[in-house]
């Protein structure tokens, strides 16, 4: 029979069929941030995808949904192999991000399945509950729930950005499911990925196989000034929230370029109170994103930051607070499995570079219980949490074909 392959034009289907639901207008992206409309939309169309393929589906109590598929001469009662990612995006989101991952898992057991072939152990594809944590921190709530790293009740009474929380938004949309969190722990987890960065298209190399994910450090910090008048107002009577919270945006840059390696920052989200040309703000809330390679250097600059906080409150008289929002160690994967995915690339005759991940992945929660992998494709200009991301079919071709060598081989598929 050979090597199988999937179907890339049935996935580009499925790819661009989903991003319909929270299409951003004039752009190939979408919006759907977690537990909203649009992603109870999505959810549901991929569930009616996974029901097609006569998966048993699974929704847990954070909602994260996973279907698992039986061939005819499959043991029901072997630990199952795992792929999936998430189908939440950010409010400007592209249409592959975490897209990607759960599709090109249902396309392998669809592939599997029209050959009438029978894996030992079952398959299964999960889509996991407000990955992205931009309305919902941290990010990856839902996989760490689901590998009991967060206690169901507290995930639940997490609060938005929104003034919203996560269990009534669940109840809301109808995916307060009643599976057990923790949930059945795999016999290992792939996920398929972009790569969300630039260095595969740099290097023109098609499959990266990824032996790590960057520690992640997420702060809120909460600056109260007091309101005043813009103009009457002398400079040495004000206590200026909104020039705190400009002023901490700088100290970032300074601090991440004073490290260099691999460390980034980004100060994302500001919000100022009134918010108003002629007041001066009385409240400025702002979010700090910090990640490094390295975990010690990474709490090196946190404390930094910590430090350069409460000098400047001090110094402008202003009430401070910092709050974490996320804070994840690096993560290793399996170095096995990691090999796996350069056997399978060089196989399938196609390019491939191990390398660390820069974002969060579920992935990176299933490595604290069972052994985990990523496969990365390329995308384009390394572009991504954009409405323009873009990886071509035949790059999706490519990563699902690996990801597909690596579910058959884990699942027990033997085929001539
Ligand atoms: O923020 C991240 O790394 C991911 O997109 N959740
Ligand atoms: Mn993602
Ligand atoms: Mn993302």
């Amino acid at each position: 029979m050979g090597m199988l392959h999937v179907n890339s034009e049935r996935l580009w289907g499925r790819i661009s069929e989903l991003a319909q639901v929270g299409a951003i207008d004039g752009t190939m992206g979408c919006s759907r941030l977690a537990l909203t409309d649009e992603d109870a939309e999505g959810r549901r169309l991929v569930i009616t995808w996974m029901q097609d393929l006569g998966m048993d589906i699974a929704i847990d109590g954070i909602g994260n949904v996973v279907g698992t598929w039986y061939g005819p001469d499959t043991d029901r009662h072997l630990p199952a192999v795992m792929t999936g990612s998430h189908i939440d995006t950010v409010k400007t989101g592209g249409r592959f991000d975490g897209n990607l991952g759960v599709l090109a898992g249902l396309e392998v057991i669809e592939t599997i399945a029209e050959q009438g072939l029978s894996p030992q152990h079952p398959i299964s594809v999960g889509f996991f509950t407000g990955e992205e944590g931009s309305r919902y921190a941290p990010d990856m709530l839902g996989s760490l729930v689901y590998v009991g790293g967060l206690g169901l009740e507290s995930a639940l009474e997490i609060k938005g950005i929104d003034g919203t929380n996560v269990g009534e938004e669940l109840e809301r949309i109808n995916f307060r499911g009643q599976a057990p969190c923790p949930g059945p722990i795999p016999k290992a987890f792939i996920e398929l990925h972009i790569e969300q960065g630039p260095i595969l298209e740099a290097e023109n190399i098609a499959i990266g196989a990824v032996d790590s994910v960057q520690g992640i450090s997420w702060t809120q910090i909460t600056i109260e000034g007091q309101s005043n008048h813009a103009g009457t107002t002398p400079m040495h009577m004000r206590h200026d929230a909104g020039w705190v919270a400009g002023e901490i945006t700088s100290y970032v840059r300074r601090l991440v370029k004073e490290i260099g390696g691999n460390q980034v920052g980004t100060v994302g989200k500001i919000d100022l109170v009134p918010n108003l040309v002629n007041v001066v703000a009385s409240k400025a809330t702002l979010t700090v994103d910090l990640r490094n390679t390295d975990d010690e250097i990474l709490k090196d600059a946190e404390l930094q930051l910590a430090n350069f906080c409460d000098n400047l409150s001090t110094q402008e008289e202003v009430k401070l607070h910092r709050e974490v929002l996320a804070r994840f160690e690096p993560v290793t994967f399996d170095d096995a499995l990691v090999g796996d995915v350069i056997r399978f690339s060089e196989l399938l005759d196609i390019s491939v570079k191990q390398m660390t991940s820069g974002a969060g992945h579920d992935a990176q929660m299933f490595a604290r219980v069972c052994p985990a992998v990523m496969i990365f494709v390329p995308s384009e200009n390394g572009l991504s949490h954009n409405p323009d991301e873009f990886t071509s079919q035949k790059e999706i071709e490519d990563g699902s074909n690996v990801l597909l060598q690596m579910m058959a081989e884990l699942s027990g598929l033997h085929y001539d």
